[in-house]
């Protein structure tokens, strides 16, 4: 029986070229989509672009082409990013694509159909920025809560019924207590249904750049309701009974990773789509915190903006992976310093992983003939715990990687890492070459399942890197999943080793 899993980052706004945010969630993404394929899931990972609404149509504007060249041209850039951060994404979906018009159009049909949509005019706070709708009780100082400016907008609009799901949500949090995840942002949320929920406006007509409401094409859809059907849209929604539907979405198990800023459109505003529309809501949605560059907000108008390809240029893409996932706890805000940065490639890529597998690999290739060494001969009490170490890390690392605690997964490879240099240093082959070399062996074999242990967890974080390295160890590809990482699948002595090459070369600044 196979089992599914579909993942999604937020599709992002072609109002702007790719930052460090856009890659830090397609990262994320990426890593547990990795994970989940070589732990046997059969996965969908999905990312792509928002390309409607009044934001996208006034970048258009601005920049003096038509909206549809416009996005057309930005929404390259974010499929080049998937190429240039080495993403394994299986779709890629734009909202301009007649696919998802129609699941989008669909959707409206849903809820029309249930009654949840009746016509009104919308006379309140909106800000292009954050393409959203802010009562008067909400701003601050004449702004949105989010900082960004608001405008006065009148006119007619549809209505989606939010008020009457409030306990209907409210109930739903309660029945899925890991709907939204970390802990803390659940509170948020529930507080914030609690506190009431008024109807939403689901339909704008001062503009027309967006979805067209079906047999109203003077409305256009409020943008997050068609941004949001993207994800049912991918499964080939509105038919719910194909094959991918059925397996990814009912099912599988189903996660959005987002920011925190977008977390209510996702864990208010979805749910309630979906449950009246009729379709099964989504297991979870993750929300990771935001980046800061040298402890200053990243903004624009600042012009401190980090922009992907730079980081990859400068450090390397494999080690901007690491970072990125390695250096705040997911979920939790992070601060980007090139300080920071330099110290985790020197320290624990260098360092710790780096010279483990050199002072390993270049002793098995000049005393042991580049051949794995006998595992045999001389196994001694103080290799058990060792052992021990090498194929536990899987069983913790799973749970980790589950709970989206990317940080934690790298810790607990880094102390397996931490904890194999000492037996090296303790053991010092180098010695027993002279004195024992069935020993010597010996050691060097514990040495090696450790570092293919370790070249199995790191591939979904660095996967050319990790590629590398378990090609050093004449491990197969068909051998690296993480089943794999057991003493069951331990390497076979006397197998011919390729003459190894450094993988993580240290940082000079
Ligand atoms: O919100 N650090 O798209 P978007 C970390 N189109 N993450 C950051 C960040 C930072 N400094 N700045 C932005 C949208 N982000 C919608 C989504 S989904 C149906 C529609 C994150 O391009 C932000 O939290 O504005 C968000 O998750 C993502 O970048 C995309 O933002």
């Amino acid at each position: 029986m196979s089992r599914y899993f579909y993942i999604t980052t937020p599709i992002y706004y072609v109002n702007d070229k790719p930052h460090i945010g856009h890659a830090y969630t397609s990262i994320a993404c990426d890593a547990l989509a990795r994970f989940k394929r070589l732990d046997g899931y059969d996965v969908h990972f999905l990312t792509g672009t928002d390309e409607h609404g009044q934001k996208v149509e006034k970048s258009a504007i601005t920049a003096g082409v038509t909206p549809q060249e416009f996005v057309d041209m930005v929404s390259e850039s974010f499929r080049e990013l998937t190429e240039e951060l080495n993403l394994s994404n299986d779709g890629f979906i734009r909202t301009t694509e007649p696919r998802h018009i129609m699941a989008a159009q669909a959707m409206w049909d849903a809820l029309i159909a249930q009654g949840d949509i009746y016509l009104g005019s919308y006379a309140g706070w909106y800000s292009v920025r954050d393409e959203a709708f802010y009562a008067e009780d909400e701003l601050v100082n004449g702004f949105a809560p989010t900082g960004a400016p608001v405008e006065w907008v009148e006119e007619p609009s549809y209505f989606f019924r939010l008020s009457a799901w409030q306990e209907r949500l409210l109930a739903f949090y309660e029945a899925n207590p890991d709907f939204i995840q970390p802990e803390g942002r659940r509170n948020e949320v529930i507080s914030f249904v609690k506190g009431g929920l008024h109807d939403l406006s689901v339909s704008r007509t001062t503009f027309g750049w967006g979805v067209p409401v079906p047999n109203a094409p003077e409305h256009v859809m409020y943008v997050w309701l068609d941004a949001l059907t993207n994800y049912l849209t991918e499964l080939g929604y509105p038919d719910m009974h194909n094959p991918t539907f059925t397996n990814f979405w009912r099912s599988g198990e189903t996660i959005h990773v987002v920011g925190k800023d977008i977390l209510r459109f996702h864990t208010v505003y979805w749910p309630a789509f979906l449950m009246s529309a009729g379709v099964p809501v989504v297991d979870r949605v993750f929300a990771h915190g935001w980046w800061t560059n040298e402890g200053q907000k990243i903004s624009k108008s600042i012009g401190n903006v980090i922009k992907p390809v730079q980081l990859v240029e400068t450090y390397g893409l494999d080690a901007t992976r690491y970072f990125l996932l390695r250096e705040v706890p997911f979920g939790n805000d992070g601060n980007f310093s090139s300080m920071a940065m330099v110290q985790r490639i020197n320290s624990e890529l260098a360092n710790t992983l780096g010279n483990l597998a050199q002072r390993t690999l270049a002793m098995v290739q000049k005393h042991v003939g580049g051949c794995v060494p006998s595992n045999t001969a001389r196994i001694e009490a103080v290799d058990a715990p060792i052992e021990a170490a090498i194929y536990d890390l899987i069983n913790k690392v799973r749970p980790a990687m589950e709970g989206l605690k990317f940080h934690y997964a790298l810790e607990l490879m880094m102390e397996l890492g931490r904890l194999l240099n000492e037996y090296i240093d303790a053991q010092a082959p180098w010695n027993l070459r002279k004195t024992d070399v069935p020993r010597m062996e010996a050691v060097l074999y514990v040495l090696m399942e450790g570092l293919r242990c370790l070249g199995i967890c790191l591939q979904p974080f660095v996967p050319r890197a990790a590629s590398l390295w378990l090609e050093q160890l004449g491990v197969a590809e068909d051998a690296r999943l993480c089943i794999h990482a057991s003493a069951q699948y331990r390497l076979h002595s006397g197998a011919t080793v390729p003459e190894p090459q450094p993988i993580f070369p240290r940082f000079e600044v």
